[in-house]
């Protein structure tokens, strides 16, 4: 069934093949004490695509398709955090650093978690990622092999950094990829805005976007 109000032009979706991926709904990107925040940035519009991406989520639930979701952390020991990334963020609020939420960006710490209303359900896969991209140093390419995917929706946080990275990484993977457009969500609004204008561009360079409404009403 084609989503016809996709941009840059009508997309394809595939019900038997497409599988949806949500990036790093997490409380340390969402909540105050966190990594987001560390980093000088004001979670709240992050916290307003919630509704949205639990939409998006059970439409995929609905349909039997598989929702995989990521979590960016590190060990404990920090042994997969690159140190030019540890070094940044205010000091005493980087990562490996205890906070409101447990030692921020750490595997196992509650800040790590995926907010509450978004929580996976038994049996739906979760990978833990140390990049930005979803597919740097993880098993998604297995998984998205065993599970017969072709086609990858995207949602999550944020726009510009994990979720487009991911979605780059898997448009070289030979993916194509469709971010939901408001069921994702930016510190920066003009970046958010910018990052959908250049997936678009070219002819669909990096992919497709389409509205969550859209999407499940294809899915369906
Ligand atoms: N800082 C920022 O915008 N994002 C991240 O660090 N990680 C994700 O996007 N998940």
């Amino acid at each position: 069934m084609a989503i016809a109000s996709a941009l840059p032009f009508p997309f394809a979706l595939d019900t038997s093949r497409v599988g949806l991926v949500v990036i790093d709904m997490q409380r340390d990107f969402l909540e105050p004490g966190g990594f987001g925040e560390s980093l000088g940035n004001d979670v709240r519009p992050l916290q307003a695509i919630v509704p949205t991406v639990a939409t998006l989520i059970a439409g995929f639930r609905q349909a039997g398709r598989p929702v995989i979701h990521t979590r960016e952390c590190h060990a404990p020991d920090l042994s997969d955090c690159p140190q030019p990334k540890l070094a940044r963020g205010a000091p005493g609020m980087r990562i490996g650093d205890p906070g409101p939420m447990g030692r921020i960006l750490i595997r196992g710490e509650p800040g790590a978690e995926i907010v509450p209303e978004l929580a996976p359900l038994p049996g739906e896969i979760v990978l833990d990622k140390p990049g930005k991209g979803a597919f740097h140093a993880t098993p998604l390419q297995a998984e998205l092999r065993r599970l017969g995917l072709t086609q990858l929706v995207l949602a999550g946080v944020t726009t510009e950094v994990c979720v487009q990275t991911t979605m780059r990484e898997a448009n070289d993977r030979g993916y194509e990829c469709l971010l939901a457009q408001d069921a994702t969500e930016s510190y920066f609004p003009e970046f958010k805005a910018a990052t959908l204008a250049m997936i678009r561009a070219q002819g669909a360079i990096v992919g497709w976007t389409a509205g969550t409404d859209a999407i499940l009403e294809a899915l369906a």
